[in-house]
């Protein structure tokens, strides 16, 4: 099994870029976003309460999303490794995760970190705000909250992974098919 994580802000194109490439390299993609806006859209008593959070552009507790994670690796079956989108958002995630993964004989193999402009990522996050309806991309307040939370809680990851060794930067910005193109050939260096 290969895990890699794609990493980078709100908008830096984690989730765009993980479809495609679970496809491309038969990874299972867990985005901890889908999974709690899932809970959201079934009305479920958990998703109740982490709407308000996630509306602020704030995170949920550490202790959910691992949670979450932790049900989803076990069993899963016939792939060749995992993606993790939007996961870990701290270091205590991160901490949890190399956890995880090392008592099930696995580890981190590379965090794909996409380095995108600030101002580029406002701009996708508006633009998806007209399809999405996402309450954390309508309001700009939100989404500068958003990025002023990952340069404080997310970004501290990429140390944690730099002294690991497997932090790998990758930019972010240009049209999808050519980010998609530079993060494949870095994951073919590792596969
Ligand atoms: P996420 O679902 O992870 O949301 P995101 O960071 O906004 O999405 P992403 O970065 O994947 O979007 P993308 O650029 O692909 O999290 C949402 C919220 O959930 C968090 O704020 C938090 O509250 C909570 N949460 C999730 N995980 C958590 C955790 N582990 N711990 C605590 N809380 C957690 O897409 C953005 C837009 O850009 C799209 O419209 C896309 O089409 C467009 N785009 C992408 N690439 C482009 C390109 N190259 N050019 C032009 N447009 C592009």
């Amino acid at each position: 099994m290969v895990n890699f994580l794609i990493f980078g802000p709100p908008g830096s194109g984690k989730g765009t870029q993980s479809v495609k490439l679970a496809e491309k390299f038969n990874l299972l993609h867990l985005s901890t976003g889908d999974m709690l806006r899932a809970e959201i859209a079934a009305g479920t008593e958990l998703g109740k309460k982490m709407s308000t959070i996630m509306s602020k552009g704030e995170l949920v507790p550490d202790s959910v999303v691992i949670e979450m994670i932790a049900n989803k690796i076990d069993g899963s079956k016939g792939i060749a490794g995992f993606l993790f989108d939007g996961f870990p958002r701290t270091v205590a995630q991160t901490v949890a995760l190399e956890e995880m993964l090392n008592t099930r004989g696995m580890k981190i193999d590379c965090m794909l970190a996409l380095d995108v402009e600030h101002d580029e990522l406002v701009k996708r996050l508006i633009g998806r705000a007209e399809v999405s309806g996402r309450a954390d991309d309508m309001d700009p307040a939100v989404i500068e909250n958003r990025i002023d939370v990952y340069n404080e809680k997310t970004a501290p990851i990429m140390n944690y992974c730099e002294e690991r060794g497997v932090y790998q930067p990758v930019n972010g910005m240009g049209s999808i098919d050519d980010i998609f193109g530079r993060l494949v050939e870095v994951m073919n260096k590792i596969v």
